[in-house]
């Protein structure tokens, strides 16, 4: 068969706060699930992904802790791209939006548009906050609504009675920047006129919906969009913190977030391309027509992928003639909620991905969020339901039928994959399940129905411990060697294809058991076939889960809306005596230091170890003097094995310890100790 090639995007988080749950659920793991399986069906997929890192809420929290919007980006994209890669989001890349390469291709996005006269320049009165000198976006003016007299008005809508308004309205605005009163100024800015595409994008939606189904919940968000009519909408900002709008007649504007963010996965692939040595790359992905696009957002992001972005591409096709193509499919889901109420951070309703996995394992989120997926509605996260999906399903019937094959094909046939003999009814049955499974639940991964498809590998499962228990190969081990041997083949035969078809959702799990079977992955299309050959050597087995006991899942019911406590650290790798014997310490006393050239970093120290005279070459040159450190007496490792540093040769390591800061002190051994003495 053809490889396809596809095109996948998650969107792109707001650097301004962990990732939870809800993200998870909504954009994500659906995203990551598809394209795990669209790689092992051997088709050529590039997943992009990246913070978002512009926007008002990220001036806001850098005003709250009085740092620079730098400080929270750098802070919350490193937190997010370790949270995602925990998680086992196999992003080709995660990239940034305050990037050269992002802001290049946003500017010409607009130039294009800006020089073909597409954008219209409109004057409007905004909030102008004159002790701060500057225009305030919406969320920054606060005012007592015209309609309902709520205090907390927001300066254009309010959120009590859902009154829209013009800002002159608004009653005693305030200014949350400075708490001064407000004035409202004259501004100018760029619009897109989004109308002028609203028949294109109609046909758009309506063709792609016939031809590759779109959710029913994407078409009604469209569908409502379309009826009230799409209008200009504003493509810039006065903000000092984004993308500084690149016209002389836009200095002090910047960009608005959501017209440059969506051109992030654009960005993002050129940057992909330029890590590949393969600078042109993204052109294949974008500009082909041959790529299907699928955009995997969350439902609050819809009117972006489905009208804002595609009519910004719609508009650059117009005039150039590398076209770019638009998604094929936009899945969106809706909210995952959790214990019953909307996550929120200011109440501690929920929980982030970090804090969840220092907890439990990633692929036992993987597996519980499956099951779970807001698909077609809201769900609900509940603690308990998460205990018994983990121990319930994962451990007592996918790691039961593994652990128990295992544990019998040691026992009875020397860890070695039995021979197959003649075949019974209930044997063919099993491996017709087997044949017929990639293509089923290939199909559902397909149509974005990842709840179901896991109904299906869990499926597989199930009735391989039906077989495992109506086969009954401990007594067939005494009575019929021969069918116990065909038995337990067709149960390793069942690990494996299980194995690979689990492993979009439960990757890790799937390379241990791997591991265990001491193969490789075939292909999705050919995992239901007897892919483990007779007398093929197996590795010992594992547990692959581990039961989540009632006092851990308690314990975070019981903590429900209260900032968590810092998990159990994980016991340490503990060694014995003998083991830290083998380690030789022993005081040493310095007699010469000097600098090695060329390296500021490296000392060359001659010390006394009592019985002899050593070199050691010591990474300590930025920290101490060469000439403060002649006759001190210093813990060595004795026994290290000698390396070369800079054509040197080392004959130990010096002991140091490092503060928080970075400072280093020596372990400072009275006089009245010999050099040679071992510390014990
Ligand atoms: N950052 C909103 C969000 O995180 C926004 C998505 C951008 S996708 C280009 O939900
Ligand atoms: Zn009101």
């Amino acid at each position: 068969m053809k490889k396809e090639k596809i095109l996948v995007t998650a969107a792109l988080p707001y650097a301004n706060g962990r990732i939870h749950l809800g993200h998870i659920a909504g954009a994500y793991l659906p995203a990551d699930i598809f394209v795990r399986y669209h790689r092992s069906k051997g088709n050529d997929i590039v997943f992009i992904c990246g913070s978002d890192e512009h926007g008002v809420p990220i001036t806001i929290t850098a005003d709250k802790e009085g740092v620079t919007p730098k400080v929270i980006i750098d802070r919350f994209h490193n937190d997010n791209k370790s949270a995602f890669e925990r998680l086992g989001m196999s992003f080709d890349i995660y990239s940034r939006t305050s990037i050269p390469e992002h802001h290049e291709t946003a500017k010409e996005f607009f130039l294009n548009f800006y020089e073909r006269g597409i954008l219209k320049e409109k004057k409007s009165s905004q909030f102008f906050d004159e002790k701060a000198n500057m225009f305030l976006p919406d969320r920054y003016v606060e005012g007592t609504c015209p309609k309902c007299g709520n205090e907390g008005a927001r300066s254009d809508e309010c959120e009590n009675c859902g009154a829209l308004y013009d800002p002159s309205e608004l009653k005693s605005p305030i200014s949350k920047i400075s708490g001064n009163k407000p004035i409202l100024k004259e501004t100018s800015h760029w619009y897109f006129p989004l109308g002028d595409y609203q028949d294109r994008l109609q046909q758009y939606v309506k063709e792609h919906d016939e031809k590759f189904d779109w959710k029913e919940n994407v078409l009604q968000y469209c569908k409502g969009w379309f009826h009230d009519g799409l209008t200009d909408r504003a493509v810039t900002r006065d903000l000092d913190w984004g993308i500084p709008v690149p016209t002389d007649d836009g200095k002090g504007k910047v960009l608005y977030v959501w017209f440059e963010a969506v051109l992030g996965y654009v960005s993002a692939t050129k940057v992909l391309s330029e890590q590949r040595n393969q600078p042109d790359l993204w052109k294949e992905y974008w500009q082909e027509e041959d790529t299907r696009y699928i955009a995997f957002i969350g439902k609050d992001n819809v009117v972006f992928h489905c009208i804002v972005f595609p009519s910004m591409l719609m508009a650059w096709n117009d005039a150039n003639k590398k076209h770019y193509i638009l998604p094929e499919n936009v899945p969106a889901n809706e909210f995952l909620n959790f214990e019953g109420k909307k996550f929120s951070k200011s109440r501690n309703w929920g929980i982030d991905v970090i804090d969840f996995l220092d907890r439990f394992p990633a692929d036992s989120l993987r597996y519980a969020l499956t099951s779970n997926l807001p698909e077609d509605r809201d769900s609900d996260f509940k603690w308990n339901e998460f205990q018994a999906r983990n121990n319930n399903e994962l451990a007592d019937i996918l790691g039961n039928f593994i652990n128990r094959t295992l544990t019998f094909v040691f026992k009875h046939f020397e860890g070695k994959v039995p021979p197959l003999y003649e075949l019974s009814d209930a044997d063919n049955e099993l491996l017709n399940l087997l044949e017929k499974s990639p293509s089923l639940i290939g199909s559902y991964i397909e149509k974005y129905e990842m709840k179901k498809a896991l109904l299906e590998m869990m499926n597989i499962a199930r009735e391989a411990n039906k077989y495992f228990d109506k086969s009954e190969p401990w007594k067939s081990v005494k009575t019929d060697k021969e069918r116990c041997a065909t038995t337990l083949n067709i149960c390793l035969q069942t690990i494996f294809t299980v194995s690979e078809l689990f492993t979009p959702i439960i990757p890790f799990t799937s390379e241990k058991i791997f591991q265990i079977l001491n193969a490789k992955p075939v292909s999705w299309d050919n995992a239901g076939k007897i892919n483990l050959q007779e007398g093929h050597e197996l590795n010992k087995p594992e547990i692959l889960f581990r039961k989540i006991e009632d006092e851990v899942i308690q314990k975070m019911v019981q903590g429900l809306g209260q900032p968590l406590d810092m998990p159990a650290a994980e016991p340490e790798e503990l060694i014995s005596f003998d083991e830290f014997l083998k380690v030789k310490l022993v005081t040493a006393r310095i007699l010469e230091a000097q600098k090695v050239p060329k390296s500021d970093k490296l000392l060359q120290l001659k010390v006394d170890t009592g019985n002899g005279v050593r070199q050691i070459i010591a990474g300590i040159g930025k920290h101490f003097a060469p000439e403060s450190l002649i006759g001190k007496q210093v813990l060595v490792v004795g026994n290290l094995k000698p390396a070369k540093l800079m054509g040197l040769e080392s004959q130990g390591m010096i002991l140091a310890l490092e503060d928080e800061n970075g400072a280093l002190s020596l372990l400072d051994i009275k006089e009245t100790i010999k050099p040679g003495t071992r510390a014990k």
